[in-house]
This record gives C-alpha cells, structure tokens and sequence, in this order.
C-alpha cells in the first residue's frame, strides 16, 4: 500500500487498549495498524507520545443565537479552530429553532454558517423550541439528513416546551431511532427564586447559583425520566451539575432504562464561590445550570469513574464580558438579565487529561471512553471515535508530560477571557489530525477554513439498554386496545 502518510513511535490508546504501532493513513482513513510500518509520503514522528482518537465535543453553542436573539461569540471557524487546538477532531454544535421558525430554515441557516468556515468534521443537534404539528411533520425529513439527536428545554420562558410538548417530540424520536436531550431544570423553581431575590434586591451575579436550586434539576430530571419512561423512548441529560440528579441517572440506567448522560468540566472544577468575585467578574462563571460546591465536585468525580457518565462535555456557550455578551442589557445588569454560558471547547480535554488521568481518577481508556468513544457511539457518529482500520484518521497526539498554565491565548477561541485562567495542567495535545489533514500541529493552525464536513449520523443504538413501556401504553395489559404510538 502506498500510504499517504504514517504515524511512527507512537502509544495508542483506545477505549479498550494501549499498545506501541504505527498507523498507515489512505485517503483520511486509517488503512493499516502494525508494529512497523514503512513508506508513507509524509512521516510524523510520534516521539513515544500518545496517540488517541480525536475528541468529539457532543455540546458546544456555535454561531448560535440564545432565546433572546444574542449571537455566541465564537462562530463555526473560530469554535472549530478552538475545539481542534484542544485536541479534538469532529464537534457536534447544536442547531436552534426558535418560535415560529421552519426546521427547513434552521438547518439550511446552520448549513450555511457551517459549511464554509469549519475547520472539522461537524453535525448538529436539532433544538426544538415549538413542538407544533407542522414541526412535528418536519421531523423525518431531519432524521433523513442524518440530524438524529434532538434538544429540547424544560426551563426558559420562551424554550420550554412543556410536559406534553416533550411527550410529542419523545414519542417521534421514538419512531425514528432518535436520541432527546434534555435541559432539566424546574422553571417555575428557578423563577420563583428569581422573584424572591429581587424582592431582596440580591442581583450581584452570585445569586445566579442560589437561583437554580439544586432541587430544580433534581425535579427536573426525575420527570423527565418519568415522561421518557411513559412511552419507553431514549433520553439523554446534558449537562449535569448535581449529585442528586447523577445519583438518578445511574439507578435508572440500573433499572435499565434508555438513558444516557454528560457532565462538564464546570461542575468538576468550579463552584459557586467563583461567583463571588467583586463588581461584576462573577458574570464570568454564570452558567445553567449553576457550579455548585466541593461536595458535589466529588461526587460528580465518583460518577464519572463509575460510568453513569457517557461524555464529559465543554458546554462551549461562549459571551464576551462586555455589551456584546454578558452585559448586553447594561454594565450593571441584575443576574437573571446577563447572558448564561461559559467557553470551554479547547479546555474539555486538557483538563480531564490533568484531573483525570494523570491525578489517577481514571484510567487512559476511560478518558479517550468520555471524550470521544462514548460519543461516537451515542450519537450514531459511524466509523469515528476509536483508533482502528477502516476509521477515519481522526488522531490527536498528546505529550502526557506537558506542564501548561491555562491562558485566553491557549483558547485560540473568539472570548475575552477563560474561566480555567491559571489553572495548571499535566497532558497537552501536540497534534489533532481530522481525516488524515493535520488541524493543528504544535501549536499552529494548518488547516483551510470550510475544510470540515457534515457527518450524517446513525440511529441511537439502545443495544443493552431493555427498557420497558409503560403498562398503560402496552396493548397486552390495556384491555387488549392498540393506543396509537
Ligand atoms: N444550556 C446549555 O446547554 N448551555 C448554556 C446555557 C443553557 O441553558
Ligand atoms: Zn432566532
Ligand atoms: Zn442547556
Ligand atoms: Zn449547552
């Protein structure tokens, strides 16, 4: 075979092994993995480094406008070239309806925001904000394209789609092998809180934590595992921040329940302390929902080691700390009026490398598990996430020995600032291939903008995870009558 280049000296590292080869790449694809392999028209020497398969960012807000119409900071070259320089390969932004619009027009908007500027492979989650019967009836037509993963809010004012709304979009996923995520946080909890505060007239950016109880994702979860269960469809539960809610994932998925869940890098590194910071810096740590405190930090940790996690997740929602961002309703805002997110795409992989695996919380293989593997398999990403022939040549090399201290210039992002600022980390990637084309190399960009293309992705594969629908909606134990699904 003539290889268009070969990969030498290298340690790879997949969910399952470790092992010493080299890796023969044809047309972006891995074509052969041996011990030594000869030829090739360009040789990277690996220098004994680690080779694992190129992250895939399942949740990052790309060139994405919130409920309120603020624009993200980063679009999809400057989030693409940030997710490459933190090791990853593919990311999966999302794709955000917002009331009233067509997903005809969502999706040719995201195509043409996407298409000419990312650096990596990408596809989109739907969000959903309006779960009508013509958004309904447009749904097929999404899953054709590959689109199978949806998103959808049981919080904000003008995203939540109700209970009902939810059962809708469950049971139509259902039917198409899709996958529902969900935003799970009580909204009438965290308004109620928001009314008490300002009847205080606590409005510093701290009280945004004390505003979203832990209680309200709790709640919030629980149904929504609840609504999941009702007509037996797959569930994903982004982001999150809590030892209760965790603590439901992993005895549902126990019961054998289709459920599936990310956590993100915040809630294992920050806390509500990093709110309380003087005049408006806190805005910096806003995000929903919420960091929380040590204890829910090691309990987090606890789930990650112990899978009830598929992913650890950046939640990439990225505003600057001035009228663009943050401070788009005034200097002075009260919290609920500052813009909710924080930027993390380059910093997702550093820094479970660091905490992760070389603090000793979790093996090698469960970091290349939660940040690329799990992902490629829950959200139907075909022939992506590990290291074996027949793959895309989706490759990062990482020095397991780099010492860095976090800085904005390390984000290569579009923000003003990382909340990870002077963090020290162990774990650094040198290298992150996409298709064969080396992205970044050492610390500089070699890729074209507009290079990453669109991945169509599978079904939701629930292989292992029985399920069960409820009584009340099984033919057998309802009187016999068929109930319309
Ligand atoms: N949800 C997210 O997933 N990201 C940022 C803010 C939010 O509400
Ligand atoms: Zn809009
Ligand atoms: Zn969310
Ligand atoms: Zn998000």
């Amino acid at each position: 075979t003539e290889f268009d280049t070969v990969i030498h000296s290298g340690r790879i590292a997949t969910a399952s092994d470790i092992f010493d080869a080299d890796i023969g790449i044809v047309d972006g694809r891995i074509a052969a993995i041996g011990e030594k392999i000869a030829g090739g028209a360009r040789r990277i020497d690996a220098g004994g480094k680690l080779l694992v398969p190129g992250g895939i960012e399942a949740h990052a807000h790309i060139a994405q406008e919130s409920s309120t119409g603020l624009m993200s900071a980063d679009d999809y070259y400057s989030g693409s070239v940030s997710a490459a320089f933190g090791g990853n390969s593919t990311f999966i932004p999302f794709a955000a309806q917002h009331r009233g619009q067509s997903i005809a027009d969502v999706i040719a908007t995201y195509d043409g925001r996407a298409a000419p500027q990312s650096v990596l492979d990408y596809s989109y989650h739907l969000i959903i904000s309006d779960p009508s019967a013509a958004v309904l009836e447009e749904l097929p037509g999404v899953f054709a394209r590959g689109i199978t993963s949806f998103k959808v809010f049981m919080t904000y004012d003008l995203m939540n789609i109700g209970d009902g709304g939810m059962l809708d979009i469950l049971t139509v996923a259902k039917t198409h092998g899709a996958l529902t995520m969900v935003h799970a946080e009580n909204n009438d909890m965290v308004k109620w809180m928001n009314k008490r505060l300002a009847a205080s007239g606590l409005t510093a950016p701290k009280y945004h934590a004390i505003s979203r109880p832990e209680l309200a994702e709790e709640e919030a979860i629980n149904r929504a595992v609840s609504l999941a269960k009702l007509v037996d469809a797959a569930l994903f539960i982004v982001h999150v921040s809590t030892a209760g809610g965790a603590a439901i994932v992993q005895r549902e998925k126990l019961a054998g329940t289709k459920l599936f869940a990310e956590t993100c890098p915040q809630y294992l590194a920050l806390t509500r302390n990093d709110l309380d910071r003087p005049g408006m810096e806190g805005a910096k740590f806003m995000c929903s929902p919420p960091v929380r405190d040590a204890a829910t930090q090691v309990a987090l940790w606890r789930h990650v080691q112990s899978g009830t996690f598929e992913s650890v997740s950046s939640d990439h929602a990225p505003y600057r700390m001035d009228a663009s961002g943050k401070f788009a309703n005034g200097a002075e805002a009260p919290y609920p009026k500052i813009s909710n997110g924080m930027p993390g795409i380059a910093m997702r992989l550093p820094y479970l490398f660091s905490e992760g695996v070389a603090k000793g919380r979790i093996t090698l293989q469960q970091f290349v598990a939660l940040s690329s593997t799990n992902a490629a398999k829950t959200f139907g990403v075909a022939k992506k996430g590990t290291i074996a022939p027949g793959y895309d040549a989706d490759i990062a090399i990482w020095d397991p020995e780099a010492r860095r201290t976090a800085t904005l210039a390390d984000q290569h992002d579009n923000m003003d600032y990382t909340p990870f600022e002077g963090m020290e980390t162990e774990g650094w990637p040198v290298l992150t291939m996409n298709r064969g084309d080396v992205v970044v190399e050492n610390g500089e960009l070699k890729a074209e903008r507009g290079r990453g293309r669109f991945i169509a992705r599978n079904p939701v594969d629930l292989t292992g995870k029985p399920g069960h629908r409820a009584k009340e909606l099984d033919t057998a134990q309802n009187f016999g009558a068929e109930i319309a699904p």
